[in-house]
């Protein structure tokens, strides 16, 4: 509940209104603000939550004409052409423009919080069938994944088709040109080099793609005796580490544009091309997406020659702090496990396997975006804890 309203007045001309609260603090809202936001039936549409008012037809150097308080709960405006708004104190003290108030608005909305790890990764781990069938757990699952990056769900069947459930259960999954789901799996002729035996060191998935998928999901089917085992890193936490120990080859990695490339055929046949940095960082310098995959980093390399040897130097040093030990967790796949993680923060790699005739190892993979996932999170949060 939202401390009721004490005062309103209008301020600096009328551009703001200031809004006094009954436990003594105070909130100004800018008048052009409080216009857009009408909340009467002309201004919006409450069956899409969105507003029906056009931007042309919104004064931006608007006034307010008057301000009443209604009761405790509630403001009225009269603006200059008679239009009238009403806006409750609960719907204006969410919206508060303090510095404070936006902090805790931004984290309900995006939980931007960040557990960093390194070898001593605790993997969190959940039974599949409870995130299927119980919403408390899903709901844990989901947060635990935003927060720390990697996830993983047990004792799902051994069988293909366990990840269609779990895109069900989200909403939907990210197609791409390997198909809906896709079989990790020693192939002839393979058309990438995941569907072969060998190593594959530290990556992001899909870096060609100009929007990468968010999360992802591998199921092991089938498990090699031999080889086979799986490394993961934080590549947020060892950007950080980077821009601390070197500060040059982070800005090297976080400024370059490199061409990556992937041709072939699959679920259709493709042609695809784009230009990632292998760092992408906020405004502030701090990481939010590794775009990395050496495999199909392409031999066109869009830069000038001189640059060419420092960016090779600035990535060594990614790769050996990615690879330290300190930083990187191992551990081993089960049939009935599918690991789920943040493909835009964690990197992940496999040691090589023997080959062999028959299928020795099977992993049935597919991914997610962000936007369905942090979608369903917010949904099952509602639900579990019965708050909006
Ligand atoms: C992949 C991949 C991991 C594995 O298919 O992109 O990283 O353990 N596979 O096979
Ligand atoms: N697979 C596993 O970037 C990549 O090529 C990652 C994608 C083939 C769907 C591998
Ligand atoms: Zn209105
Ligand atoms: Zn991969």
């Amino acid at each position: 509940m939202s401390p009721g309203i004490q005062k309103v007045e209008a301020l600096d001309e009328g551009h703001f209104v200031c809004v006094k609260w009954e436990d003594g603090s105070e909130s100004a809202y800018p008048c052009v603000w409080l216009r857009d936001n009408c909340q009467c039936p002309l201004c919006f549409l409450p069956s899409a939550g969105a507003r029906r008012l056009l931007f042309e037809d919104l004064d931006v150097n608007i006034v307010v004409k008057q301000v009443t308080l209604a009761d405790r709960k509630k403001i009225s405006i009269t603006w200059p052409n008679e239009h009238t708004s009403e806006y409750e104190a609960e719907w204006l003290k969410k919206r508060c423009f303090s510095e404070e108030a936006r902090a805790v608005m931004r984290a309900d909305l995006f939980l931007p919080e960040c557990q960093y790890w390194g070898s001593d990764l605790q993997l969190p781990e959940i039974p599949f069938e409870e995130i299927m069938c119980n919403d408390e757990s899903a709901y844990k699952w989901l947060c635990t994944l935003k927060k720390v990056g990697i996830v993983l769900l047990t004792g799902a069947a051994t069988r293909q088709g366990e990840l269609i459930r779990l895109g069900h259960r989200i909403g939907f999954l990210r197609l791409t040109f390997y198909g809906p789901t896709w079989q990790v799996q020693d192939k002839a002729d393979a058309n990438n080099v995941a569907y072969t035996t060998g190593r594959l060191c530290f990556h992001t998935d899909y870096p060609v793609l100009q929007h990468p998928p968010g999360v992802q999901f591998l199921h092991c089917i089938k498990q090699t005796a031999a080889g086979g085992e799986s490394e993961v890193v934080d590549g947020f936490h060892v950007s950080n580490k980077l821009k601390k120990q070197n500060p040059e080859a982070y800005q090297i990695l976080s400024t370059t544009a490199v061409n990556y490339v992937d041709v072939g055929v699959d679920y259709c046949d493709f042609a695809v091309h784009c230009k990632q940095r292998i760092i992408d960082m906020d405004s502030r310098g701090q990481a939010i997406r590794i775009n990395y995959n050496n495999a199909t980093r392409d031999t066109v390399f869009d830069i000038p020659a001189e640059k060419v040897r420092p960016f090779y130097a600035a990535l060594k040093e990614f790769n050996d702090l990615l690879n330290s030990a300190e930083h990187k967790f191992t551990y081993k796949l089960k049939p009935g496990d599918i690991v789920t993680f943040d493909n835009w923060r964690v990197l992940h790699g496999r040691q090589s396997y023997p080959s062999c005739s028959e299928v020795t190892r099977h992993l049935e993979g597919a991914y997610a975006d962000w936007d369905v996932v942090m979608s369903r999170l917010r949904l099952l949060r509602k639900r579990v804890l019965n708050k909006d």
